[in-house]
Formats: C-alpha cells, structure tokens, sequence
C-alpha cells in the first residue's frame, strides 16, 4: 500500500512549478501501478495549450472556475468543482483559469516526475527522442 499527504509531498520535489501552474506528482511511474496522479493547481488569470499527443490524461476539478476549449471544435466547456475531462483523443486543447482552480489529474501511461512540457504542449514518453 502507498499513502502519501499532499500536505507533505508540496514541500517536495514531488513538486513542480512552471508559467501559471504548479503540479505536485502525488503517485509516478516508479510506484509501479500504470498511472500517475497529481494535484495540479492553475493560476488565477492564466491560460495554457496543452497536448498530451503521448499520454491520455483524467482531470477533476476539485476547486475553482475555467473553461477548457477543444481546439479541434471550437468546443467550450466551463469548469467548476465537480466537472471531469478526459483527454481520451490525446485532444489539443486551451485551459484557462478564471480562479485559481485545484484539478485532480490522471495519466497513462504515467509521467516519470522529470516531464515538463516541450513547445508543442505535450509531454515526451520516456526514453522517446525530443
Ligand atoms: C490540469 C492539467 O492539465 N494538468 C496536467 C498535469 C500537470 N501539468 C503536471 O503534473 O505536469
């Protein structure tokens, strides 16, 4: 079994700060369960294009307002406490923060601890050339 406390884990390198957000990888690949889970905070006023071309990712909303917009549709669907996404076509998509927001977040295959995103908003799989 594998307990961990947000609490403890922030004041961590668990922890990883970048423009507008801030991750800390509460479970990573070397926990060995075929996922990763984080607790991503995003920014107040931010607004980030991601693409997860490499990895399906589940995100909850715990805290917060926003909006993510399908890039490939136009598509915009409001966040709030209670709201899922699931990138299930490794979607390009837009996340804005209006609040702060607080997002529970799942991927697979899971990310090593080390990933931040390269220039085209997608996370590199292990080991694959950049
Ligand atoms: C909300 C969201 O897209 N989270 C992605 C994961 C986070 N940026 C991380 O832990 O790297």
């Amino acid at each position: 079994m594998i307990v961990r406390d947000l609490n403890v884990e922030k004041n961590t390198t668990r922890k990883v700060e970048s423009k507008g957000w801030d991750s800390v990888r509460l479970l990573l690949k070397d926990d060995g369960v075929g996922f990763s889970f984080h607790i991503t905070t995003i920014h107040a006023g931010t607004e980030h294009l991601f693409h997860y071309k490499n990895h399906f990712e589940c995100v909850y909303c715990i805290s917060g307002n926003g909006s993510i917009e399908n890039i490939a549709t136009g598509e915009v669907h409001p966040i709030h406490p209670g709201v899922m996404y699931v990138l299930n076509e490794h979607d390009r998509h837009r996340l804005k923060g209006d609040t702060e927001m607080v997002m529970a977040c799942v991927f697979n295959p899971p990310v090593t601890g080390r990933e931040v995103h390269l220039e085209d908003g997608s996370y590199a799989l292990e080991g694959a050339p950049i």
